[in-house]
């Protein structure tokens, strides 16, 4: 979203270091005219790393990045020396961050805890210098094997927040309220739809200084899956969510009806996330008296229902009561989700003049220019010596 800071989607190219060549050198000292062959090889390529850092909460630090390159390794050099590993390079990304191919949309991996790292692109393997391919036969081996080439490719990275407690509602519903009393955060409340328009997390304490994490996610509407509204793009913050909270306003003409289009949108986008628990509640029951709660309490869905108002503090520690409990029953222990392939527009001609043309920035590769005379690539698909 233009503007904001809040960044759940960028593109960045990415490309390992390619691995350093190996030596052809033979061994030059006075007085000792065959010393034999003794080139060493070249140093690995640096990886692009992704790692996991709970000090981010967005992409943003991200956004401006369009370009990371791990360095390539150094060449081998005379005596045996090997040549220095490129050094790797780490992408900090937010808990929870999806990373896929940009052009295949395929799904390439995820980071979830603290401190988790994952190789997005190994670096190329250095080569052997020419001392690996002496033999009885051949004592002066002239060919050295090449350093393994780089990879790279274009990745979309994707957060996908990490809360406990999703809230589910249409615009409206309440739900930037609930989070705000039940939490220490602040996020923009008013009484017209739409009012959320990026994901807010709050932590809510519970009894003994424990605490979860809540998401309030913008509201959806009916045929949000068909891009009404803000559409279902927010909806992959819930993905990960331990518990889904529905949230259906007092004043709702059908309580049961309006959960059950939330429910529909919600599984339009994701079936999976209909294997989540849910609770229902029936938010600014302040509106409601006694009789009217009893009416409603007559035609609710089969999941636990509470009436809360976040205005007058009603029924907060039994929604508090219930969402702990579910989060710690065991058949809600949902660890991993499958991550579906992104769906990838080609961009139009029209659109690609736009589009910053990534090819603009390849490559020179001084280490392509090869200076030792009488040097020979000894290929990576032949065998390999044995020592
Ligand atoms: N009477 C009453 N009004 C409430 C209650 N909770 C929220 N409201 C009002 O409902 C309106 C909408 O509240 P929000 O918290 O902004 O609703 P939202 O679900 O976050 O809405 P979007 O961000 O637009 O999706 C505001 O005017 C609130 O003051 C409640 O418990 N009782
Ligand atoms: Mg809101």
């Amino acid at each position: 979203m233009a503007g904001s800071n809040f960044v759940d989607y960028v593109k960045i190219y990415c490309r390992s270091g390619k691995g350093g060549r190996g030596s052809t050198h033979f061994h030059r000292e006075k007085f000792i005219t065959k010393g034999g062959p003794d080139g060493g090889d070249g140093g690995r390529g640096g990886h692009v790393i992704l790692r996991a850092n709970r000090n981010y909460w967005t992409l943003l630090h991200l956004k401006f990045q369009r370009h990371v390159f791990a360095g390539h390794g150094e060449s081998g050099g005379s005596s045996r020396s090997f040549g220095k590993d490129g050094k790797d390079e780490v992408i900090e990304v937010p808990c929870g961050t999806v990373v896929f191919d940009a052009e295949t949309g395929e799904f390439l991996c995820d980071v979830t805890d603290d401190g988790q790292e994952v190789i997005l692109l190994k670096g190329g393997r250095g080569g052997l210098g020419n001392w690996h391919f002496r033999s009885s036969t051949n004592q002066t081996p002239r060919y050295a094997q090449p350093g393994e080439p780089a990879l790279e490719r274009p990745v979309i990275m994707e957060l996908k927040l990490l809360a406990d407690v999703g809230l589910v509602g249409f615009p409206n519903a309440g739900k930037s309220t609930l989070l705000s009393t039940l939490s220490a955060a602040k996020p923009k409340i008013a009484d017209y739809p739409f009012t959320t328009l990026e994901p807010n997390l709050g932590i809510v304490s519970y009894r003994d200084s424990r605490s979860f994490v809540m998401a309030d996610i913008p509201g959806i509407i009916e045929g949000a899956s068909e891009g009404k509204g803000l559409g279902l793009r927010f909806l992959r913050h819930i993905e990960r969510n331990a518990l889904l909270l529905f949230m259906v306003p007092a004043d709702s003409d059908d309580i049961r009806k309006e959960y059950e289009i939330l429910l529909n949108e919600v599984s339009q986008f994701n079936p999976e996330l209909l294997d989540k628990r849910r609770v229902l509640a029936i938010t600014k029951s302040d509106m409601l008296d006694d009789e009217l709660i009893e009416e409603i309490k007559r035609d609710l869905p089969d999941i636990p229902c509470v009436f809360i108002s976040s205005v007058i503090n009603m029924g907060l520690t039994e929604l508090k009561d219930i969402l702990w409990e579910e989060l710690n029953s065991e058949e809600n222990k949902i660890t991993t989700i499958t991550h579906r392939n992104l769906d990838i527009q080609k961009p139009t001609e029209a659109e690609e003049g736009d589009d910053e043309d990534w090819d603009d920035d390849y490559i020179i590769d001084e280490d392509d220019i090869i200076d030792e005379e009488d040097y020979e690539e000894y290929d990576w698909d032949e065998e390999k010596p044995s020592n």
